[in-house]
């Protein structure tokens, strides 16, 4: 089989550049290792930027997500038993996000690339990536026993952080900043109200705490754990207690508790591999780089990774010029920097750490109390939590 481009991973990065791609005239195909109910059945992201927004509507897959998504116009910081309102849309002249899990957005993804007919082969074994050193990169992959050959223009990397792509490029040619922290985030999904209209980011003495949403009937919510621990070691019960113990009085009177229907643990780390291109090879998303949940902009990212990558191919295709894909990586990469300061910098203010002593939870306090006083830091915090321009 030949096609202009094969996309490994069908994560939210390579089905929207499948869609990006599909609507510039350019073929392609996707590669994915597991099933379309397993990858639907993985709960992540919940923060849309409008920027994500948008390249959704473009390739119009954003019905679904103006009819359900929530729109929010601010945060609110929990921190001395008292919260305090980020007003985002006041201090960014009008920008807000959207609410709107991760797993609705791949539905919809997966939902139009079968109503158009693209051809993605899920249960694709053994992906191996050939040549892209070359003109003629090539994928292999096993389907159902049977070995696959597809030759390509280009291979986008679209596999995650635990994908193959980035592990076929020779160490020599690719180089790893990363910081790993020493915490996780326990995550619950349950059928309940939503404890507040807007996120609470909570930092406490017992550790951070997150109250999101998925809609206005569910709610997710996270405390910060220890790395060695396990969802089953956490009942529900015990789940509340600690959330309750995080939160101010009057977000504990409010809050509504109930079953779990999803509890896992996430550790957190950062991470980004440079460059984001190896000849015909081009890595997005999470298979480049990993940011802490902190700050909502995995999935952002992964967007504007592949508006870069589709717009440089749709270049390369329509006009013939190499410049799009001879910048891709710096530009994607600058964006990706910039997301992972704010990623780190959230992290660094919202937990505890196993050094955080007294005088390191004074200077939390003193930032966070300047963050919701100072109308300069509520608003270098509020554009880069709506999302810094493409
Ligand atoms: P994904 O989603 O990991 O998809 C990669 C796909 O590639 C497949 N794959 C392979 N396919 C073929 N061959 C192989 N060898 C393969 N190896 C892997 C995988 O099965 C998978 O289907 O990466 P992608 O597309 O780059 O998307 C990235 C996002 O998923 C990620 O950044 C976000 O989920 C991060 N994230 C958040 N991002 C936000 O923007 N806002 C948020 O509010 C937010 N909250 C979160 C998050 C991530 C979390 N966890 C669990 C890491 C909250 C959490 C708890
Ligand atoms: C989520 O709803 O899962 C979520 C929201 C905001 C974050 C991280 C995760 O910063």
């Amino acid at each position: 089989m030949r096609i202009q481009v094969a996309i490994i991973g069908a994560g939210p990065a390579g089905l929207l550049l499948g869609q990006l791609l599909h609507a510039y005239g350019i073929e392609n195909i996707i590669l994915e290792r597991k099933n379309r109910a397993y990858v639907l059945a993985r709960i992540r992201a919940g923060v849309l930027e409008q920027g994500t927004v948008s390249l959704l509507e473009e390739v119009g897959v954003a019905e679904r997500l103006h009819r359900e998504g929530l729109i929010h116009d601010g945060i609110e910081l929990a921190f001395g038993g008292a919260r305090h309102r980020i007003d985002m849309k006041q201090a960014t002249g009008g920008k807000t996000v959207t609410i709107y899990g991760q797993t609705e957005v791949t539905r919809d993804l997966m939902d139009a690339r079968d109503r158009i007919g693209l051809k993605t082969v899920y249960e694709a074994d053994d992906v191996t990536l050939h040549d892209f050193d070359g003109k003629r990169p090539r994928v292999r992959y096993v389907k159902d026993g049977t070995t696959h050959e597809i030759e390509c223009d280009f291979i986008a990397g679209c596999d995650g952080f635990h994908g193959v792509s980035r592990q076929s490029v020779t160490a020599d040619a690719i180089r790893i900043f990363e910081r790993v922290y020493p915490f996780g985030w326990l995550g619950i999904l349950s059928e309940t109200p939503p404890v507040s209209e807007e996120l609470i980011y909570a930092n406490h003495e017992r550790g951070f705490a997150l109250c999101s949403m998925r809609s206005h009937t569910r709610s997710r919510y996270y405390v910060q754990c220890s790395l060695d621990d396990h969802a089953d070691h956490w009942s529900d019960d015990k789940f509340w207690d600690e959330l309750k113990r995080r939160l101010d009085p009057e977000a504990v009177d409010r809050l509504v508790t109930g079953p779990s229907i999803e509890k896992s643990i996430a550790p957190l780390r950062s991470f980004v591999a440079e460059p984001m291109r190896f000849g015909r090879l081009f890595l997005a998303g999470d298979a480049a780089h990993i940011v802490p949940p902190t700050g909502a902009k995995g999935l952002n990212l992964a967007a504007s990774d592949v508006h870069y990558l589709a717009t440089a191919l749709r270049e390369l295709y329509s006009e013939k010029s190499e410049a799009g894909i001879g910048s891709y990586s710096q530009r994607a990469l600058a964006r990706v920097w910039k997301a992972e300061r704010f990623s780190w910098w959230m992290t660094s203010i919202l937990h505890r750490f196993p050094d955080t002593d007294d005088f390191s939870a004074r200077i939390q306090n003193a930032e966070l109390n300047y963050l919701v006083s100072s109308k300069a830091a509520t608003a270098a915090l509020s554009e880069n939590y709506v999302g810094l321009p493409y």
